[in-house]
């Protein structure tokens, strides 16, 4: 039984706080057991880093020990690990593994779209395919340090894709299946790519025959830097093949070499390019290198899932989005971990697509996003009913706050109240899980990350970069020491990167998301400061009143913004979608305001509620405010590019609603 206690205090977090503590069963076999032990692992990464990091760096394998373990400034921005280290890490994440005598475990369960459709390969497989991968590549001219874009749907081809370019030691830059040509566009032209990875087209859900390889034709023409295009057969549909440029990746495999030796890579050589659509302007390209990116996220992997040998893990995140880069491929497989990768979505062929999926391969593991949850939370709980979830062990949150309805149903009706749930707060930035729960020892309160991993140094600063000490403080997050998972630069703009993240608080990592520390020390965010909305001068946080306004038992989701106000100066308009069978009406959101006044109070109501069928979300969940601020203020002709949502008609029917 989880144990049970009431917060006090004026906190700006607003329920009675439940404490759940880490059953004795989930303990008892943890790789941490108790919060004894998590301080003393992070008291000794505190007063000893070089030493902590060495140590988990020695999870993997390295063709020459580093000379330094750490080099870096936050006042220069220059930040290295592993000085002169050198390793592969696709060798990290299966050579070894084979060599070590695992080559017939499991590497990848994949899970088709139809639910007929799956395939397993194991470590030696996955090996044999890596090389013959890597060899094709070879030959269409990539060496080391060339890049290459990946424009692919959720198919284990594109896992190999990815680890054939970490053995030649060349740079992936993974581009979102279900981005534009446009968009693909700009991100090969920023990185200078030399090759597109791509499927002929793509199944997801009910869509059928999503184009793919039509997007790369389209891009190649505006990419000078294209040389080829190599097509994996997904469906079988008809595309055009430029002779010369564009041959099937099928074809290449067969005739390559099945041999190919992994690249010695020095710690600090590029791993990947991973772009951030940002809120505004060009896309970013974050950098992240090869010794430090690796032991971050195989050390993260470790603690976070408490992965054990033989456990089968699922992470629903797409591998456009850094949490597959971390949690699909790189972590789990530098583990010699089980991972089901999925094509699909959550809500076909029906609402227990998920649930099914868990029974069928006996997950234990299961990390996914609130957006999802909350998505499928809304449909009832007879979908997960039907289904034998007794395998899970532990469940993962990654995107955003997870807020108590759905973590609540997260844990009672999926985990049946036995699985801790580690939420995990990151960013592509950082590379790999900063606050989380560790899940046999961290007394967890929904709705908060908790506490930072060992060696992991979050701050919280006022507006003036003043330190906040102490608890119950808010204000800026930011990280006062570097990790070997942080991004080095900003790809071809290293000014930017200076400019994003280091120039508002001199000397620190400046995250750009508002947290509470609590009396606790527990961090919960509170939404980008961006974001953040002052009313009549309060400082309210976008995820405290979608917290609140989600407290409403008709409210499936919420989303919230600031428009200009004569009397307050902003005031709050919410775009509230609501539980499938609940209809819209004044009643609903007078409730949903006086809900909001209860746990917030009157300053954070807001002024006008829209119902919504649908809110504008990129493709790893995250609400686009920006073309939700643009239609509270009316400014309705101009919302900005919308070709990377995930669904981009919503929009239409949000502008029509308007309040
Ligand atoms: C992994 C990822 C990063 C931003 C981050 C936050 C938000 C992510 C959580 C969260 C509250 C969480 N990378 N965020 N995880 N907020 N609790 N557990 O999402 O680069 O795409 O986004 O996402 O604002 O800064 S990301």
């Amino acid at each position: 039984m989880p144990a049970f206690q009431i917060m006090s205090g004026s906190s700006p977090i607003p329920t009675a706080v439940r404490v759940f503590a880490p059953t004795a069963a989930t303990s008892a076999h943890a790789h941490v057991r108790s919060m004894a032990d998590y301080h003393a692992l992070a008291a000794r990464a505190l007063a000893q880093p070089d030493a902590f990091w060495a140590e988990q760096a020695g999870r993997l394998s390295w063709s020459r020990t580093w000379d330094k373990v750490s080099a870096w400034d936050f006042n220069q921005v220059d930040i290295k690990w592993y000085l002169g280290g050198k390793l592969n890490a696709c060798h990290n994440c299966v050579d070894r593994h084979v060599a070590d005598g695992h080559g017939a475990t499991t590497a990848l369960i994949w899970e088709g779209n139809d639910p007929a459709e799956t395939r397993r390969l194991t470590y030696a497989q996955l090996h044999e395919q890596v090389q013959r991968a890597a060899n094709a590549l070879k030959a269409l001219g990539v060496r080391k340090g060339d890049r290459v874009c990946i424009y692919m749907q959720m198919i284990p081809e594109l896992a190999v894709a990815v680890l054939a370019c970490a053995r030649l030691g060349a740079v992936h830059s993974v581009v979102f299946g279900a981005f534009s040509a446009d968009s693909l566009v700009t991100r090969i032209n920023d990185s200078g790519c030399k090759v597109i990875i791509t499927q002929d087209t793509g199944v997801r859900g009910p869509k059928q025959d999503i184009a793919m390889k039509a997007n790369a034709d389209l891009a190649a023409p505006k990419t000078p830097s294209v040389e080829k295009i190599l097509v994996v057969r997904r469906t079988g549909s008809s595309v055009t093949m430029q002779a010369g440029r564009d041959s099937w990746w099928h074809e290449a495999l067969a005739a390559a070499d099945a041999e190919c030796a992994p690249e010695v890579m020095d710690a600090e050589d590029p791993l990947f390019i991973l772009y951030t659509s940002g809120s505004t302007g060009k896309p970013k390209g974050a950098l992240h290198t090869t010794g430090g990116y690796l032991t971050y996220a195989a050390f993260t992997f470790h603690y976070v899932f408490d992965y054990k040998p033989g456990d089968v893990y699922w992470c629903t995140a797409d591998v456009g989005w850094v949490t597959g880069h971390s949690y699909l491929i790189y972590g789990p497989m530098a583990n010699r971990a089980t991972v089901v990768m999925f094509e699909g979505v959550p809500n076909y062929p029906d609402y227990g697509r998920f649930w099914q999926v868990i029974a069928k391969h006996k997950v234990n593991l299961f990390y996914t996003a609130p957006t999802a949850l909350r998505a499928l939370m809304k449909e009832g709980d007879t979908w997960p009913a039907q289904h034998d979830l007794s395998s899970l062990r532990l469940l993962g949150s990654v995107g955003e706050p997870i807020k108590e309805p759905e973590w609540l149903w997260y844990h009672n009706v999926i985990g049946k109240a036995r699985c801790p749930i580690v939420d995990t707060w990151w960013q592509t930035e950082t590379g790999g899980i900063m606050i989380s729960p560790l899940p046999g020892a961290t007394p967890i309160k929904p709705g908060s990350a908790t506490l930072p991993l060992f060696g992991i140094q979050p701050q919280v600063v006022d507006e003036q970069g003043t330190v906040l000490e102490g608890n119950d403080v808010r204000g800026c997050l930011v990280l006062a020491a570097s990790w070997p998972g942080q991004m080095r630069t900003v790809y071809g703009d290293h000014p930017r990167f200076v400019d994003t993240y280091f120039k508002r608080f001199p000397g620190k990592y400046f995250t750009g998301d508002g947290c509470w520390r609590d009396p606790d020390g527990y961090y919960w965010i509170t939404g980008r400061v961006d974001d953040i909305i002052i009313v009549s001068g309060h400082n309210i946080g976008t995820a405290e009143v979608e917290g609140a306004i989600g407290q409403h038992p008709a409210v499936a989701e919420a989303a919230v913004v600031a428009f200009p106000h004569d009397i307050k100066g902003n005031a709050i308009y919410a775009f509230v979608t609501l539980k499938t069978g609940q209809a819209a009406s004044d009643e609903v959101r007078k409730g949903i305001n006086l809900k909001v006044r209860d746990i917030l109070g009157p300053h954070a109501a807001p002024e006008k509620i829209q119902f919504a069928e649908g809110l504008p979300k990129t493709r790893s969940g995250k609400i686009m405010r920006r073309i939700l601020r643009k239609i509270a203020e009316g400014h309705v002709e101009d919302l900005g590019d919308i070709s990377t949502l995930a669904d981009p008609t919503v929009v239409e029917s949000l502008v029509s609603g308007r309040q």
